[in-house]
């Protein structure tokens, strides 16, 4: 049996599929990767622009970056793989969507109950009262500001050394202890603890599938890897709706 055939019996035959997504879910859709040939901006690295660090050393800069990706977002759409996921969820008995992704495209593609490990691009949150507010398709001033107290606005996204959100890292967690078959889907595997997710299925057994173009840290710890493009081999891993 084909990889591709064992994978669509494990998550047709799931009892509660955990799906994990990164940047190369969206990749189709136009939007680059953090660590593919699209990953940098005007010559920086993106990963040395998610930090607390590079907002605090030069705000304005850092804002550039992400109201370029704000725009880039605005005009892209969910692509075949978002459309996968969202009718995996109606096929099958359960399932938890948890994205490292910061641009919404499977909300957008309809999926409902998002975790979103690292927040997303949309909303702004005040560095002086916390105050966050949705500003989803506006066009943001270079320094956006907090409408409650004025203080300096930066997007409500997790950078490297801050903490996930308490309450999605638990319901992320939580869902892969109970999944039966854990799908891994375009993440380079690298940024934890989001990538400690696959280390907690493997240890709770499920069946563990990576959708991935290439290889990753993690493939040693899974069951079924499929190599090949997101968009194209996630609908095929779709049950009928006669199934
Ligand atoms: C396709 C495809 C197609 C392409 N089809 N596939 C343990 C060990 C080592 C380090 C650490 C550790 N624990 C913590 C750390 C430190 C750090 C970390 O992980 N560092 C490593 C990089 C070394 N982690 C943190 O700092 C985290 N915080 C933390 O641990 O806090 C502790 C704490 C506790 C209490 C108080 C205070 C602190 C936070 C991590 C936040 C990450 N944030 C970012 C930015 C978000 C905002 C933004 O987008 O600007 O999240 S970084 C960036 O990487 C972004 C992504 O979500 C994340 C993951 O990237 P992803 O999605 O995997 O993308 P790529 O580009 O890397 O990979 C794309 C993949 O797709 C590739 O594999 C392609 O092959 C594939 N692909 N096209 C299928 N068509």
């Amino acid at each position: 049996m084909s990889e591709l055939a064992r994978a669509a019996r494990a998550v047709a035959g799931g009892r509660h599929i955990a799906v994990l997504t990164g940047a190369g879910v969206s990749a189709e859709s136009g939007i680059p990767t953090f660590r593919g040939a699209g990953g940098l901006w005007r010559g920086f690295d993106s990963a040395s622009l998610a930090t607390p660090e590079a907002f605090a050393a030069n705000p304005k800069l850092v804002w550039e970056f992400y109201n370029w990706r704000r725009e880039i977002v605005a005009r892209a759409d969910p692509n075949p793989a978002h459309v996968a996921l969202t009718k995996l969820a109606g096929r099958v008995p359960r399932l938890s969507l948890i994205t490292q992704n910061v641009d919404r495209l499977h909300h957008r593609a309809g999926s409902r109950g998002v975790l979103e490990l690292h927040g997303n691009l949309w909303e702004i949150r005040c560095t002086r009262c916390g105050e966050t507010s949705d500003r989803t398709g506006d066009i943001l001033p270079p320094l956006p500001s907090c409408g409650a107290c004025g203080g300096l606005a930066r997007p409500a996204v997790v950078w490297f050394g801050e903490a996930l959100p308490d309450d999605v890292w638990s319901a992320a967690q939580e869902s892969v202890r109970d999944a039966d078959v854990l799908l891994v889907v375009g993440t380079s595997a690298v940024v934890y603890p989001a990538a400690a997710l696959v280390t907690l299925g493997k240890r709770a057994g499920q069946t563990i599938i990576e959708v991935n173009l290439e290889p990753t840290p993690v493939s040693d710890a899974i069951d079924i890897g499929l190599y090949g493009k997101a968009g194209e081999l996630l609908p095929q891993l779709v049950p009928s709706e006669q199934e």
